[in-house]
């Protein structure tokens, strides 16, 4: 306090004066009130939604009442323990706090505080427990971490924190959790851990910087429960000293770069393991003997009220394991066989090993299992009849093994079952009648030996929506009750079926796979139904008198006029089916059943774009069209989408694609855009050969800008495009960009919208980092994305691409570290454009920077952003990149 009015003043003797006051404001402060250090710590910090409204010096609440405040029950009652957590929260964080002398947890997760690590809080001298995850915390860890000596809980987790985790870090003896997961930390991990033998848990997963052996010396810590190190960057063997930890619940080391075998006697020493995770790592060799051993725990499964206290020690291994999963290494050998009837086990997954074993008929005594993976190994055996007795199995995937004999009728009893993936095993026998499985999503049976029919039974299953029969023997008809179904996957290639393909599978709904069953026909199959009739005159005419001719054409008649009754019956039915809503805003000569014809596998292009695949469809004008085919949720009125469809339709503009129409029906909305023939930005981007001059990228930059801010600004009423990617903007003859796919959330409603968005790209890097806090869309976003394209065309890099040396897959913090690391921008530029553009370059590159700004208020508007990249083009003053962790402090470099 002192020193910071302590300021240079040349006049001595003010300084003087300043001195005197402060040393008498020192003591006024110590005694300040609880009420005015809280009104203290608040007024440093922005409340946009005014959660701390009740934190007021003008009502009559005592402040022990005020919003996150819990006292001690004196009283005298007093502070102990601050909780903001989730408040929206950002500014400065004042050391005031710490003049309540009896604050021992402080809890500001999940804000948007913006600053380094606040040493300061070292001041708060009851200090216990202190929560900053999910905020912008950004820096190093300092030495003087070493400060927070009384610290017991420290949670770091889910921020920017970079660089080296300090020796001094070792201090903190009294730690029981710590938390750094989620961060930027780099490099080898110091050797201190084992000074921490009170910890309880240990988080430092989805650091992908680091770079380090597992501390070895974790394994002195007897108290340990639960160790988090997935996705670090950790390599080396899994530590001997594990053994040791005799209190451990949960053991996450997947996703990192573990090599050798495990050590021998591990299951004997995890007695109270409940999650045991190694998965996607490089560890080999057999596993260990008798984890979990078989023998041993069926007796006790049977009989523990007689074996207690006599069994060896080995036996209560893995009794409380829940979770275990070691799938995506190379291990070999038998699995542990023990595994299967585990009382507790609830996930099992060991796919993408060598594996070998069979599945044992008791599994069905594992009532609690949910999920079974164990695809892509060598086990053999045959599927136990005991999985239809396991209420809670939803998953159960073994494909690629080389499981053999019938499918037991049993197979799919399970109330909650979803997923089956049988497909490439030497199964044989019929598949079996399915009823109860009610909640099945998808089943593939391929590449097995199955004969028979495919059963009636399926087309009762009300979700099924992936069905996969395709290189078996079956034969017969397709049922017709599968029409009942809405599958997105059809696959029966190479069988041996036979007579009419049912019309809605050949509609294009489903994506349907027939071929390879000569006996099939249909229209748009190498046989058509008609023919057949053909066929068997000819045949008739061969082996019969001309007497016959007459009566086998009387026949060949009646089938004709019969199948033509049929199609008109089944056609009828299906106009009847469903709906038609369409209007087209161009003269296009195509019928709606043409339309729905042609949108099949064939005509699909490019990568698909989030909400649906393109399909690219000529007309008989040879003109083409592109054609989006979108999920209708059925929540809008078929009057409010042709609303919507026409605002977007009606948008003109040179950067934007046109809307040629739409049709739509209950299930689906076909959205007919003009066609362009380069393809998209991201195509070509992701192409092999790519290679664009610096003034082709700079042009297709301010169209696309040009573009947004059209709709941000121009167009009434203002749109936000909400899916800005380099796949969304394509390009004509000419390279002049259009963007597309604009708005789509006004389509198909803000809700779908928001959850087809999450779970088609849950981390896509064009997603602004504020979506997670803030669902509403802004403009900044829109700009974010932006920002993310002018990255990719500065440096020919694809957004979302790992490079060979480092795992970043997101450009901007990829960008932000190269140039930080060698302190300029020449790594971080396309090295295929040449010296003479650098300078260009150079400003797009800031101005991109500029645009994926964390803080969305920093980022310039699209208008600004369109001047900005016009001036690049004329001057060409030299401009010097200067970007440091303080221009932009919200992100780490
Ligand atoms: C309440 O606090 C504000 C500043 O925090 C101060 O200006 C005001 O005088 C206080 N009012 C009362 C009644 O204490
Ligand atoms: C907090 O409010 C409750 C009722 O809302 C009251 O009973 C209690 O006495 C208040 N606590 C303090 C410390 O004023
Ligand atoms: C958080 O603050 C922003 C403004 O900074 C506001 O728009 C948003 O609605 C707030 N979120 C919540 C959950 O209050
Ligand atoms: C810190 O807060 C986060 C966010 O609510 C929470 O998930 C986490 O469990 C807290 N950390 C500790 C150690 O309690
Ligand atoms: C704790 O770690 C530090 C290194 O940071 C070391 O100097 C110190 O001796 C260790 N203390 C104990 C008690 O192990
Ligand atoms: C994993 O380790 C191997 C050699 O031990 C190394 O070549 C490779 O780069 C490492 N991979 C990662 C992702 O760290
Ligand atoms: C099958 O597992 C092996 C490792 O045993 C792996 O190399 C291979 O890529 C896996 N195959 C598939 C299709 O995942
Ligand atoms: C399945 O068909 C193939 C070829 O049509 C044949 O070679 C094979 O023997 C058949 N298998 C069974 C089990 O019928
Ligand atoms: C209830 C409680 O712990 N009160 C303490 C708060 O802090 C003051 C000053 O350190 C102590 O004197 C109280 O006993």
């Amino acid at each position: 306090m002192a020193t910071f009015f302590c300021t240079t003043t040349i006049n001595y003797y003010y300084s003087f004066i300043f001195l005197i006051f402060s040393f008498l404001i020192i003591p006024f402060i110590n005694t300040t009130s609880e009420p005015d250090i809280l009104l203290s710590f608040k007024s440093t910090i922005k409340d946009p939604s005014n959660f701390l409204a009740s934190w007021s010096n003008t009502t009559l609440t005592h402040h022990c009442n005020w919003t996150g405040i819990t006292c001690t029950n004196h009283n005298t009652p007093s502070v102990t323990s601050l909780n903001l957590q989730s408040f929206n929260l950002s500014g400065e964080l004042s050391p005031a706090i710490c003049q309540l002398f009896n604050l021992s947890s402080l809890n500001l997760a999940d804000n948007l505080f913006n600053q380094p690590i606040p040493l300061h809080f070292s001041e708060c001298d009851s200090l216990v427990s202190l929560n900053l995850s999910s905020n912008l915390i950004w820096g190093t860890i300092p030495e003087q971490i070493s400060q927070f000596s009384a610290l017991e809980v420290i949670d770091f987790s889910i921020n920017h924190i970079e660089g080296k985790v300090p020796e001094s870090f070792g201090l903190l003896k009294h730690l029981k959790v710590i938390n750094f997961g989620n961060n930027l930390l780099t490099g080898n991990l110091p050797r201190v851990f084992g000074n921490f033998t009170n910890l309880v848990v240990l988080d430092l997963s989805e650091n992908q910087f680091l770079e380090s052996e597992i501390p070895s010396d974790i394994g002195n810590l007897g108290k340990l429960e639960q160790i988090f190190l997935q996705n670090s960057g950790f390599f080396g063997v899994f530590p001997d000293t594990f053994l040791g930890l005799s209190s451990l619940k949960v053991l996450d080391l997947s996703q990192n770069n573990l090599t050798g075998e495990l050590p021998k006697n591990l299951g004997a020493s995890l007695g109270n393991l409940v999650s045991f995770d190694v998965s996607s790592n490089k560890l080999s060799g057999p596993f260990p003997n008798g984890i979990c051993s078989g023998k041993t725990l069926i007796s006790l499964s049977l009989h523990t009220n007689y074996f207690t206290g006599l069994l060896p020690e080995s036996v209560n291994q893995c009794l409380n394991l829940e979770r275990f999963q070691v799938q995506n290494n190379g291990f070999s050998g038998d699995f542990p066989n023990g595994l299967w009837s585990l009382p507790k086990i609830i996930l099992i997954r060991g796919e993408n090993n060598r594996f070998s074993g069979e599945i044992p008929e008791i599994i069905s005594t594992a009532f609690k299992l949910e999920q079974i993976q164990i695809d892509n190994n060598s086990f053999t055996g045959s599927i136990p009849k005991g999985l239809g007795s396991l209420k809670s199995l939803y998953r159960f995937s073994a494909s690629n093994n080389r499981l053999f004999g019938g499918i037991p009728p049993s197979f799919c009893d399970s109330p909650v079952m979803s997923i089956i993936n049988l497909s490439h095993n030497l199964l044989s026998g019929k598949i079996p009648e399915v009823k109860k499985c009610r909640k099945l999503v998808s089943l593939a049976l391929a590449d097995n030996s199955l004969v028979g029919e495919i059963p009636h039974s399926l087309g009762e299953l009300p979700v099924l929506t992936y069905l996969d029969l395709s290189d078996n023997n079956l034969t017969g008809l397709i049922p017709d009750e599968l029409q009942n179904l809405k599958l997105a996957l059809f696959n029966v290639s190479y069988n041996g079926l036979t007579g009419r393909v049912p019309f809605l599978l050949l509609t294009g709904l489903p994506a349907s796979f027939l071929q390879g069953n000569p006996g099939l026909c249909g229209p748009g199959l190498p046989n058509s139904c008609l023919d057949e009739g053909k066929q068997h005159r000819h045949a008739s005419l061969t082996k019969t008198g001309y007497a016959f001719i007459s009566i086998a054409l009387a026949v060949a008649m009646v089938m004709v006029v019969y199948a033509l009754l049929l199609i008109h019956r089944r056609a009828k039915k299906r106009s009847e089916m469903g709906v038609w809503h369409s209007v087209f805003f161009y003269p296009l000569r195509i019928s709606e059943q043409d339309l729905v014809m042609a949108i099949n596998e064939k005509t699909a292009v490019g990568s698909g774009g989030t909400f649906g695949k393109v399909h690219i469809i000529s007309l008989p004008s040879s003109e083409l069209i592109a054609v989006k085919k979108l999920v209708n949720s059925g929540n809008q009125s078929t009057k409010y989408l042709k609303g919507e469809i026409k605002t977007l339709a009606k948008i003109r503009h040179k950067n934007i694609v046109k809307i040629l129409g739409f049709c739509s029906t209950e299930d689906s909305i076909f959205i007919i855009y003009e066609y362009l023939p380069k393809g998209s930005l991201g195509d070509i981007l992701g192409g092999p050969n790519f290679q664009m001059q610096w003034n082709v990228r700079l042009r297709i930059a301010i169209g696309v800008a040009h573009g947004l801010a059209y709709l941000h600004n121009d167009y009434s009423p203002n749109l936000l495009h909400r899916d800005v990617k380099s796949t969304n903007i394509l390009l004509d003859a000419d390279f002049e960009p259009k963007i597309t796919d604009f708005a789509l959330d006004r389509i198909v409603g803000d809700a779908s919208f928001q959850s087809i968005l999450a779970f088609e790209s849950p981390s896509s890097c064009y997603v602004a980092p504020e979506c997670k806090y803030n669902k509403k869309a802004t403009e900044e976003m829109d700009v974010y994305s932006f920002g993310v394209v002018l990255l990719e065309l500065v440096t020919g890099r694809q957004a979302g691409l790992a490079d060979s040396e480092e795992l970043s897959l997101d450009i901007v913090k990829w960008v932000r570290r190269k140039i930080n690391i060698a302190n300029g921008s020449d790594h971080v530029l396309d090295p295929r454009i040449s010296a003479s553009s650098k300078q260009e370059m150079v400003g797009a590159l800031e101005l991109g920077i500029h645009c994926t700004s964390v803080m969305p208020e920093k980022r310039p508007s699209m208008t600004e952003v369109i001047k900005a990249l016009q001036t690049l083009g004329s001057t060409s003053s030299s401009r010097r990149l200067q970007f440091t962790s303080s221009d932009d402090n919200s992100l780490p470099v």
